[in-house]
């Protein structure tokens, strides 16, 4: 099967999964109800899911299984999507060509959306999955937990509000994405490789293969910010320069940032050496988290 069948076969049945899972439209309390659909269905690429899906095929996991740590890790990305909008953070009016939470509903929903979908995630994850035993279905809930808290996704956040205006090292700045985009990228390789029979050489492989794509997406979505458009992005792209943000292109500039993605995309292939051939779909989505323009 070609990669671009594959991956809109993942992206069909995860938008088919967070459907169902999410409160439907008409139940009561309906507009956050609503909110929450209108935050997370019909937009995004879902990464984190062809990820999961990805590390876990590689240990043959059932996609069955699979759906539900997918969906749980996009779920807390679009939640952090809807916080970070607010104006209180990034203050955004656009996100998958769409208007904001905030704008389309108000604030106050917003940040329950945010909160709501949250707690969803951790429902999803905790639901029962066959074929797991409950001693590594702690184990997921963990993961993902760490990956979303103040040592990972919010942590991170809280770094980079507090970098607005200040002049960061390479390395600062690397500390701060391992955590912000880095640890939930992480975390959906991670919990589709538990999904299978993975050994603890073959899981310590794939973490750093991870930590080189999440850096890796960080890069490209730097270079992507000062060179691609806001109707291609589907956000308001110019930001980072607006707001004085630092990212890897002012650091570094452009022709740096993108021999970094470069060298980053390398290490990334070379982590997966010891799967081989069977890695065939984590080595097509590290190319397009290269290649993508939006
Ligand atoms: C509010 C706790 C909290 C955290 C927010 C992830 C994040 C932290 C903020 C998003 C801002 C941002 C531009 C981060 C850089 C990388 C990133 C996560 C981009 C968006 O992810 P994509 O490209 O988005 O996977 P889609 O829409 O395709 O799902």
């Amino acid at each position: 099967m070609s990669f671009p069948i594959w991956m809109s076969g993942i992206q069909q049945r995860t938008e088919s999964a967070l459907e169902a899972a999410l409160p439907a439209p008409g139940l009561a309390p309906a507009r956050l109800h609503q909110a929450m659909r209108y935050s997370v269905l019909g937009g995004g690429k879902r990464v984190r899911p062809l990820l999961c899906h990805a590390a876990g095929s590689l240990f043959e996991a059932d996609s069955s299984v699979l759906d539900a740590p997918s969906i749980a890790v996009e779920l807390i990305h679009a939640y952090s999507l809807v916080h970070d909008d607010l104006p209180c953070m990034d203050d955004d009016v656009l996100r998958r060509g769409k208007p904001t939470c905030h704008v389309e509903y108000d604030e106050a929903t917003a940040l329950l959306v945010g909160d709501a979908l949250q707690t969803h995630a951790f429902q999803v994850l905790s639901s029962r999955l066959p074929g797991i035993a409950a001693a590594r279905q702690l184990d997921m809930l963990h993961l993902l937990a760490v990956a979303s808290g103040s040592r990972g996704m919010a942590g991170g956040q809280a770094i980079d509000l507090a970098a607005v205006g200040e002049q960061l090292t390479i390395s600062e700045l690397e500390f701060m994405h391992i955590r912000k985009t880095g640890a939930l990228i992480r975390a959906a390789v991670l919990l589709g490789a538990h999904c299978g029979e993975a050994a603890p050489d073959a899981l310590e492989s794939l973490g750093h293969f991870a930590n080189r794509i999440g850096l890796l997406f960080q890069v490209v979505d730097d270079i992507l910010d000062a060179e691609a458009s806001t109707a291609t992005l589907g956000k308001t792209a110019g930001k980072d320069a607006a707001q004085n943000k630092p990212t890897y292109v002012n650091i570094l500039g452009v022709s740096e940032a993108k021999a970094m993605a470069g060298k980053l995309r390398q290490e990334a292939h070379d982590a997966l050496a010891p799967f081989g051939q069977s890695a065939l779909r984590l080595h097509e989505l590290t190319d397009f988290i290269v290649e993508r323009n939006f």
